[in-house]
């Protein structure tokens, strides 16, 4: 087999961005997320334009049984993946603290950090067997700066920021490479999501500016993954032209 890239939540935005970058790079994949209807549709996509092997494997990262059981169902080929890209999240909501939605804040807990954690641990026994590997996890912009209304969301990615760093601490005995990631605003279905379908409010989230793209994301994170065997980068944080911060914004 060709090296293997394990992608969560590969329906969408950066995953899916991801998983074409690594297929036309010659990797084969295990695409992962809920809507099993689109992870059937790119993986014909992938293998008839790539020529590489993808494998779906459709599960919600909040639920730490299936997360284990589709890990450790995966045949034995399969189980010696390269790079884990924990990438699966959203927001849900931006509101004030007071008035946020309790439910709001579970999913975005147990979706940004429980399913992130999950995936990892499930991941991580092959990854420590084989001594090598390389965990790229999506953090945010609202991981390293908290803003007005994304309270819940930023305090997940603040999670994510510390759970990347102590990760790369405990692994560095064991050759595992531990990259965050950290985009300001990309133009995927996430604002969709949070604003649960409201496409005005969706829309305006990306007004005046040129924000990232999916693929502007994917660019970056195979970079980092294709440094040589001694090199890791650590943490990036990465936004368009028109946006220096959660706040600072050049818009048109
Ligand atoms: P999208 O909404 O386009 O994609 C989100 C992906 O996550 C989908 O494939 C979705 O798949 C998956 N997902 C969500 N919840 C679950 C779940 N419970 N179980 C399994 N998969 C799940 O958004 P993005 O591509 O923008 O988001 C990807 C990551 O990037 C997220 O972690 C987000 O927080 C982060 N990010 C996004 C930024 C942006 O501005 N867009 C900026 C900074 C970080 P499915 O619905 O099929 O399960
Ligand atoms: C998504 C970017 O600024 O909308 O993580 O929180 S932001």
């Amino acid at each position: 087999m060709n090296k293997i890239v394990f992608i969560t939540g590969a329906t969408s935005g950066i995953g899916k961005a991801c998983a074409e970058k690594f297929a036309a790079a010659n990797y084969d994949l295990v695409i992962t997320g809920r809507r099993m209807d689109r992870l059937d549709e790119l993986q014909i996509y992938l293998q008839q334009k790539y020529n590489v092997q993808v494998k779906t494997c459709c599960f919600d990262v909040q639920k730490r049984e299936a997360v284990f059981n589709s890990v450790n169902n995966l045949p034995a080929a399969w189980k010696n993946i390269d790079i884990l890209i924990n990438n699966a999240g959203l927001a849900l909501g931006k509101d004030s603290f007071e008035n946020a939605d309790l439910d709001d804040w579970d999913t975005m807990l147990h979706t940004n950090v429980d399913g992130l954690l999950y995936v990892s641990k499930a991941l991580l026994p092959f990854m420590i067997e084989n001594k090598k590997g390389h965990i790229i996890n999506i953090g945010s912009i609202a991981g390293k700066e908290v803003y007005e209304n994304g309270n819940i969301y930023c305090a997940s990615k603040f999670a994510v920021d510390a759970i990347t760093k102590s990760m790369r601490i405990d692994l560095l005995k064991h050759r595992i490479k531990v990259t965050g990631i950290n985009p300001g605003a990309v133009e995927t279905e996430f604002s969709l999501v949070r604003f649960k379908g409201d496409e005005k409010k969706s829309n305006a989230a990306y007004d005046g500016y040129v924000p990232l793209t999916g693929a502007d994301i994917a660019d970056t994170i195979f970079y980092c993954a294709s440094l040589p065997e001694h090199v890791c980068i650590n943490d990036v944080v990465i936004t368009c032209l028109q946006q220096a911060g959660t706040y600072y914004f050049n818009k048109e």
